[in-house]
C-alpha cells in the first residue's frame, strides 16, 4: 500500500491533510493546539472529583479508547457521564516544565508506583539500563503477571498516552477471524472510517519519508524487506505529520525526533486528550474523577448498582473511599483492568450471576521485539523519530506483522528493531486466588516460541540475504528475543460470550464490557482503532436500544 493512496478502502478515504478540515472546529483546533497544550492545562483548575454518596446516570470506569467512545456518545445522547480514572490527569507541568518525562530519563513520572524502572528493551550493549525512580503514579504500568509483563498506560487517555500511536485497521479478509460475530460490511462501511476520522488518523507524506534524517531506519527497514522480498506497507499513526515534519525544519519544540515515546508526547500526538475526550467533555456532559480506581460494583436496590471507589494519592495511598450509586456501568478499564474486577466480582459474590466465560480468551496480539545487527555501512541513524510508520506484511504467508520500531538513543546503533505482531494462537484465563486474594493469569512463558517461530519467517530470511545477525545485546545477556512481555492485551470479557454481541453484561441490566476486553486475544495488527470501532459499533446500539 502506498502512502497517498493506501490499498485498504478506509485508509484510502483519509488523507493526512483532510484530517484538520474533515473534523469538527473543536477537534480541528485542539489538535492545531496540542503544543500549547501544558499552558492551556495549567491555566484551568481541576473540577471538584466525585463525592462520596453521589448518584450517577452513568458511571464510565477507565478513560482508555472504549471509555471515551462510550463517555462522547452517551453525551450526545443527552446523557450525563461520569468517568473515573486510577491515574493521573496528566495536565499539569512538572518542575521542569513539561507534562511528561522522557524515555532518555525517565523519572518520578514515568511509572505506575515501581521504584525502578522496567524498561521494555532493559539491556544495551548487554548492561542493564533500568534506574531507581521515586515511587509516583507515573504513566507506564509494567504489571506482572507469572508468565508475562503486560504495559499499559495509566492516567486521563489510558494507553493513548504512552503508544506510539500506530493506527492500523485489519485487512478485510483477517477480520472474521479477528471479531467472528461481527458484522464486518458495517464494520468496513461505518464504524473503522469514523473511528479513524475522530483518532485523527494519517498518513506521512512519502517524499519527506524518502528525504528526511529521522527516517533514515525506516528506509534501511524498508531495503532489508523489500530485498528478501516481503510487502513493505506504510502505517497510519495519529501523530500530526505537518507538527513532525516542523520538527525535523527546527520551526517547533521536537517530541518523535526528542526521542519522547512509551512515557507521553508533550507535543504533536493525538492522544484521547485531544480528540474524543476533548469533545467528550465540550458536551459539558461529561466530567472526570482522576487518581480514582473501582474495587466494587455490586447491585443495588431499584435496579441501580453500587460503585466503591478509592481515591489515591500520587504514592498510591488511599486518600478515601467513596460509594456512589450508578443507573449504568461501562467497564472500560482495559483488557486487563476489566478482566481482573469482573473475574473478582464474580468470585467473591458481588456480581455471581456473570457467566464462566468472564476471565476466558486473553491473548498477547501475538507481541515479540527482536534487533538485527548491520553492518557498519548500512547505519540507521543517530536522530530516529520515536514513532513508527511502517511495517513489513508476513502475516498470510507467516503469520506475522512487523513494525519497524525506532531505537531513539540518540547514538548511532546500526541496529534494526522490530516489534512483530504474530498469530499466536495461545489463550490464557484469569482467576481469583482466594488465599491470596488477588486476580491470577496463567500464561505460559513458553507460549510465546509460537511468535518467534512466525517473527523468525521474516528475520531468519532478511539475515540470511544481507549476511546479517540477530542483536544479542538488548533484553539481557545473549538474549535475541522481548519474549516476555505485551504492549497489547487482548480479551478476558469476550464479545458474544462473556457478553451479548454488544457487550451487555446480560445477567446484569445495566452493566457493559466497552473496551479491548471484547476482542479475543489477536487483531493481526495494532489493536486501537479496532477496540475504538468497535465501541462506536456497540455504543450506537446501545444508545438506540437500551437507554
Ligand atoms: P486502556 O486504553 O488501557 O484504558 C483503560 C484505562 O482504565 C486506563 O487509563 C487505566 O488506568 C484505567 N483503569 C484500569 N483499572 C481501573 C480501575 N479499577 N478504576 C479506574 N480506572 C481503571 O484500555 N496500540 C495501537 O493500536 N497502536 C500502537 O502504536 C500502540 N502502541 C502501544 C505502545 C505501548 C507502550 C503500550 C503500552 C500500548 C500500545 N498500544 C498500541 C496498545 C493500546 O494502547 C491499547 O490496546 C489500548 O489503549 C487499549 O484500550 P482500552 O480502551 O481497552
Amino acid at each position: 500500500m502506498s502512502a497517498r493512496a493506501p490499498e485498504n478502502p478506509v485508509l484510502r478515504e483519509i488523507s493526512r491533510r483532510g484530517f484538520i478540515a474533515g473534523t469538527g472546529s473543536v477537534l480541528g483546533a485542539t489538535a492545531l493546539g496540542v503544543h500549547a497544550a501544558p499552558a492551556r492545562a495549567a491555566a484551568a483548575p481541576a473540577p471538584a472529583p466525585i463525592a462520596d454518596g453521589a448518584r450517577v446516570p452513568v458511571l464510565v470506569i477507565g478513560t482508555g479508547y472504549g471509555g471515551s467512545v462510550a463517555a462522547l456518545r452517551l453525551a450526545q445522547a443527552g446523557v450525563d457521564v461520569h468517568m473515573v480514572e486510577m491515574g493521573m490527569a496528566w495536565d499539569t507541568p512538572g518542575p521542569d516544565g513539561k507534562i511528561f518525562c522522557n524515555t532518555r530519563e525517565p523519572d518520578y513520572r514515568s511509572y505506575w508506583l515501581r521504584t525502578r524502572t522496567k524498561a521494555p528493551l532493559n539491556y544495551f550493549l548487554g548492561l542493564p539500563i533500568d534506574r531507581d525512580i521515586p515511587r509516583h503514579t507515573g504513566i507506564l504500568d509494567a504489571e506482572e503477571f507469572g508468565g508475562i509483563t503486560v504495559y499499559q498506560g495509566r492516567g486521563v487517555g489510558g494507553g493513548s498516552l504512552v503508544n506510539g500511536g500506530m493506527a492500523v485497521t485489519p485487512r478485510r479478509e483477517n477480520f472474521g477471524a479477528v471479531l467472528p460475530s461481527v458484522n464486518a460490511d458495517e464494520m468496513y462501511g461505518v464504524y473503522y472510517p469514523r473511528a479513524n476520522a475522530e483518532l485523527g488518523v494519517g498518513v506521512v507524506d512519502p517524499a519527506w519519508f524518502d528525504s528526511t534524517a529521522c527516517y533514515q531506519y525506516a528506509r534501511v527497514g524498508r531495503k532489508h524487506a523489500q530485498r528478501s522480498g516481503f510487502p513493505f506497507v506504510f502505517v497510519p499513526d495519529v501523530y500530526d505529520w505537518d507538527y513532525m515534519e516542523r520538527e525535523a525544519a527546527g520551526t517547533v519544540t521536537r517530541s518523535a525526533l526528542a526521542g519522547e515515546i512509551l512515557y507521553g508526547n508533550n507535543h504533536g500526538k493525538r492522544s484521547l486528550q485531544q480528540t474524543y475526550l476533548a469533545r467528550a467533555r465540550a458536551t459539558g456532559r461529561v466530567a472526570i474523577s482522576p487518581l480514582h480506581r473501582v474495587t466494587s460494583v455490586a447491585p443495588a436496590a431499584g435496579g441501580r448498582y453500587t460503585v466503591v471507589i478509592e481515591q489515591i494519592g500520587t504514592t498510591g495511598a488511599v486518600t478515601a473511599v467513596k460509594n456512589v450509586t450508578a443507573d449504568r456501568v461501562f467497564f472500560a478499564a482495559g483488557s486487563v483492568g476489566t478482566s481482573k474486577l469482573l473475574v473478582r466480582l464474580k468470585a467473591t459474590g458481588a456480581l455471581p450471576g456473570l457467566n464462566g466465560e468472564v476471565g476466558r480468551g486473553w491473548g498477547d496480539n501475538g507481541n515479540v521485539m527482536c534487533g538485527r545487527a548491520n553492518h557498519m555501512w548500512d547505519p540507521t541513524g543517530a536522530l530516529q523519530s520515536a514513532i513508527p510508520c511502517c511495517g513489513i506484511d508476513n502475516w498470510a504467508a507467516g503469520g506475522a506483522f512487523a513494525e519497524v520500531a525506532p531505537l531513539p538513543t540518540g547514538i548511532e546503533t546500526y541496529a534494526s528493531f522490530y516489534l512483530s505482531i504474530t498469530n499466536n494462537p495461545n489463550r490464557a484465563q484469569f482467576s481469583w486466588n482466594a488465599s491470596a486474594g488477588k486476580v491470577e493469569l496463567n500464561w505460559q512463558a513458553a507460549w510465546k516460541q509460537a511468535s518467534i517461530t512466525m517473527a523468525k519467517t521474516i528475520f531468519d530470511k532478511i539475515n540470511s540475504r544481507e549476511g546479517t545477525i540477530y542483536r544479542t545485546d538488548l533484553f539481557g545477556v545473549y538474549k535475541i528475543w522481548g519474549d516476555h512481555l505485551t504492549y497489547h492485551p487482548l480479551g478476558g470479557a469476550v464479545l458474544n460470550r462473556a457478553t451479548d454481541n454488544y457487550g451487555r453484561l446480560t445477567a446484569y441490566p445495566g452493566l457493559y464490557v466497552i473496551d479491548g476486553a471484547l476482542i479475543p486475544g489477536n487483531t493481526t495488527v495494532n489493536p486501537f482503532v479496532t477496540i475504538t470501532a468497535l465501541a462506536e459499533r456497540n455504543i450506537e446500539k446501545i444508545i438506540a436500544t437500551d437507554l
